[in-house]
C-alpha cells in the first residue's frame, strides 16, 4: 500500500511552444519550478496543443516544441528529478480535454481576458479552440491530480475557472479531481514589455521581449533602449503607478539579483536612469549567459532530447490514464473491453 502521509504533493505546469521563452516565462514561471523538484512530484510540459489555437508555421512548432525542452533543463529542470513530456504525446490530455468542456460553461469562458486578448489579437481567426482552451488547460491540471500549478499572475483566472470546473464534477461524481491552487511568485510574477510597460512581456512583442537565448550584445541593446518615464525625475524609486517602467526594471533587477527595492533606490541613489538601465542589462546577461549556453549544448544532442521527452510521456501517461479512466467510469461510458 501507498503511504500517502509520505506522498509528496504535485506540482504542474506547461508553457506553449508558440515563441521561444522569454525573460517573463523565465522569472514568472520556470525559475520557480526547479527548486520545487526536491519538496514535490513536478511535471511540466510543452503546451503544443495549445499552441494550435493561434496558427502556427508545423516546422517551426516541431522545432520549438524540442528546443523549449532543451531551455526547460537549461534553466534547471533536472529531467531525472521533473517528468518533462511533449502534450500531444499524452492523448489523455485531448481526451480529458473534450470531457471537461462539457463541465465548463459558456459563460465562464467568455470571462477569461486571455480569450479577449487573443482574439482582438487574432481577428481573422477567433476559432473554437481558442475560446474553449481553459477546459484543456484544467484537463492539464486534474489529469495528474496537482495540488500547485506554478504560473504567472496572468494565468490565475485560468486556475479558478479550472478549481471551479473541478469542484462542479466532483459535486456530480463524487470526489474525482483534486482542487489545484495557483503557485504565483512575490517577485516577477508579471514583467512588463521594456517597450509599453504597460502591457506584459510577450513572444507576440519582439521589441519589448527579451528571449532567454538572446545574445548579451542584444540584451544589452534592449535595455539601453528601455522605456523609462517621462518624469524629469531621473530618480531610481519605486512608484509603480507613477513609474512603470522604472518598477518594471526594479522588479527585473530585484528577481535577477535578490535585492529587495530598498537595497536597489540605496544602490542608485543620485546616479539616475543613465547608470541604471545598462546595470540591470548586465545583471540579466550573466543570469542567462549559462542558461543560454547549456540550451546550445543541448540542442546539438538531440538522440539525448528525445530519450527525454519519451521516458516523459510514458512517466506521464501512467499517471494520466488512471485519471481518465476513473473519469471514463464517472460519467457512464461502457468499459473498454480490449
Ligand atoms: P503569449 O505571447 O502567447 O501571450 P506568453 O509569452 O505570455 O505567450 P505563455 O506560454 O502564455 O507565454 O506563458 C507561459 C508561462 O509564463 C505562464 O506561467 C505565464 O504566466 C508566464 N508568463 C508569461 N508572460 C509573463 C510575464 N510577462 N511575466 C511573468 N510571467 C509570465
Ligand atoms: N495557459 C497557459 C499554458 C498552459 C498551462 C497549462 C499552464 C497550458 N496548460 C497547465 C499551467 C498548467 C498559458 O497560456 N501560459
Amino acid at each position: 500500500m501507498e503511504n500517502i502521509t509520505t506522498k509528496k504533493k504535485v506540482m504542474l505546469s506547461g508553457i506553449q511552444p508558440s515563441g521561444d521563452l522569454h525573460l517573463g516565462n523565465y522569472l514568472g514561471a520556470v525559475k520557480n519550478w526547479s527548486v520545487l523538484a526536491e519538496e514535490f512530484d513536478c511535471y511540466y510540459f510543452m503546451a503544443d496543443l495549445h499552441s494550435i489555437t493561434v496558427r502556427q508555421n508545423p516546422a517551426e512548432l516541431r522545432r520549438r516544441s524540442v528546443s523549449q525542452l532543451a531551455q526547460y533543463i537549461a534553466c534547471g529542470l533536472d529531467p531525472e528529478q521533473n517528468t518533462l513530456f511533449i502534450q500531444s504525446h499524452v492523448h489523455e490530455h485531448a481526451e480529458l480535454g473534450w470531457i471537461l468542456n462539457c463541465y465548463t460553461m459558456f459563460g465562464e469562458l467568455s470571462r477569461m481576458t486571455q480569450f479577449k486578448d487573443k482574439s482582438n489579437k487574432n481577428a481573422e481567426n477567433i476559432n473554437g479552440g481558442l475560446f474553449t482552451y481553459p477546459a484543456l488547460m484544467a484537463a492539464d491540471i486534474l489529469l495528474y491530480q496537482a495540488d500547485f500549478v506554478p504560473v504567472g499572475e496572468d494565468q490565475k483566472q485560468h486556475c479558478e475557472l479550472t478549481r471551479d470546473v473541478a469542484i462542479r464534477f466532483n459535486n456530480l461524481y463524487g470526489d474525482t479531481f483534486k482542487v489545484p491552487e495557483p503557485y504565483i511568485p512575490q517577485v516577477g510574477a508579471r514583467i512588463m514589455s521594456l517597450g509599453t510597460p504597460t502591457a506584459k512581456m510577450s513572444k507576440s512583442d519582439p521589441q519589448g521581449c527579451v528571449f532567454i537565448l538572446d545574445k548579451p550584445e542584444d540584451i544589452a541593446r534592449k535595455f539601453k533602449r528601455a522605456v523609462t518615464d517621462s518624469d524629469t525625475e531621473n530618480c531610481v524609486r519605486y512608484a509603480p503607478a507613477e513609474k512603470p517602467g522604472v518598477a518594471n526594471l526594479m522588479s527585473i533587477y530585484s528577481a535577477v539579483t535578490g535585492r529587495s527595492f530598498a537595497e536597489i533606490e540605496r544602490e542608485f541613489d543620485g546616479k539616475g536612469y543613465g547608470a541604471f538601465k545598462p546595470a540591470v542589462g548586465e545583471a540579466v546577461i550573466e543570469t542567462l549567459r549559462p542558461i543560454r549556453e547549456e540550451s546550445e549544448r543541448m540542442l546539438a544532442d538531440k538522440a539525448y532530447l528525445q530519450q527525454v521527452y519519451t521516458n516523459g510521456a510514458q512517466r506521464a501517461s501512467a499517471v494520466a490514464r488512471r485519471t481518465l479512466r476513473k473519469v471514463y467510469k464517472r460519467v457512464g461510458f461502457v468499459e473498454k473491453p480490449f
